[in-house]
């Protein structure tokens, strides 16, 4: 089993598209694991984003990332990282092919609705960003002898 990190990003709760998000992680099978809705601060997008603070996009991505709420949660289930990159699909809305949910929803390589970890090192770092180990629920899907897990 891995555990994975997603944002539901300011654009998405802004559009109503949170359930739609939220309810093709379920449908997948995948359970969630933990959930908060949150305001991402500079600090905490500067934390999340290392990796592209030097990058000409970065001012841009915080203010956006910033300006209104989001919501984080940890998603979990087998190669349950690779499996939720595939349902969000590539970074550029416009080109991410159908049938993703950047793919389906968005038209922009900015607002683009959904951050989810790229692999398990970087699950576990920004896992460790956005929840403290309290907020992680360990429980059984009691439909999981249905998933074929
Ligand atoms: P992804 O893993 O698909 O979310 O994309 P990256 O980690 O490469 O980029 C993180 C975020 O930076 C993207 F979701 C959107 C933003 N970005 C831009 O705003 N402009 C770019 O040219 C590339 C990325």
């Amino acid at each position: 089993m891995q555990k994975t990190l997603i944002l539901i990003k300011p654009d998405a709760i802004q559009r109503g598209l949170s359930g739609e998000i939220l309810s093709r992680i379920e449908r997948k099978g995948l359970k969630i694991a933990a959930l908060k809705m949150i305001r991402i601060t500079s600090e905490l997008a500067r934390k999340h984003y290392a990796e592209h603070l030097e990058k000409p996009f970065y001012a841009d991505l915080e203010q956006y990332i910033t300006s209104s709420p989001a919501i984080a949660l940890i998603a979990e289930g087998p190669d349950a990282v690779s499996v939720i990159r595939q349902m969000v699909g590539p970074t550029n809305g416009l080109t991410a092919p159908a049938g993703t949910i950047r793919g389906d929803f968005s038209t922009s390589a900015r607002l683009n609705l959904i951050h989810a970890s790229d692999s398990e090192k970087s699950a576990e770092r920004e896992i460790a960003v956005f929840f403290n180990s309290s907020e992680i629920l360990d429980y059984d899907l009691t439909v999981a002898k249905w998933l074929g897990a």
